[in-house]
């Protein structure tokens, strides 16, 4: 398994420049979080049912939640007490399959 790298607070700014949907927030050391609302419950847990693959396969997890078609994301590194470069690879991973739901 690879190691995660915590970003520290003067990187935080460009990070935060390539992921513009996104928001930092000072918890938890660092972390990054977004909000997305589907046009239903299906097509909400579908883009859930793909990150929670993706997330696997990295074994890297999101804290989320999901009220009917909307779904809410933090990602932060536990393990790296913060945000990580694991945090943006999977961040940038989740634009990607956003952009493919036809909303
Ligand atoms: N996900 C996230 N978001 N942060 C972690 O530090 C983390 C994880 N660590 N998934 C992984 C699992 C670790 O606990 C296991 C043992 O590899």
């Amino acid at each position: 398994m690879t190691r995660s790298i915590k970003y520290e607070k003067n990187a935080i700014q460009a990070v935060m420049e390539s992921l513009p949907d996104w928001e930092y927030q000072d918890v938890r050391g660092g972390a990054i979080t977004r909000n997305f609302i589907f046009k239903d419950f299906n097509q909400a847990f579908g883009f859930m049912t793909q990150v929670a693959l993706c997330a696997e396969k990295r074994d890297h997890h999101p804290e989320w939640s999901n009220v009917y078609n909307r779904v809410s994301i933090l990602l932060t590194t536990h393990d790296a007490g913060g945000l990580s470069d694991k945090d943006l690879e999977l961040a940038l991973k989740i634009n990607e399959l956003t952009s493919t739901i036809d909303e």
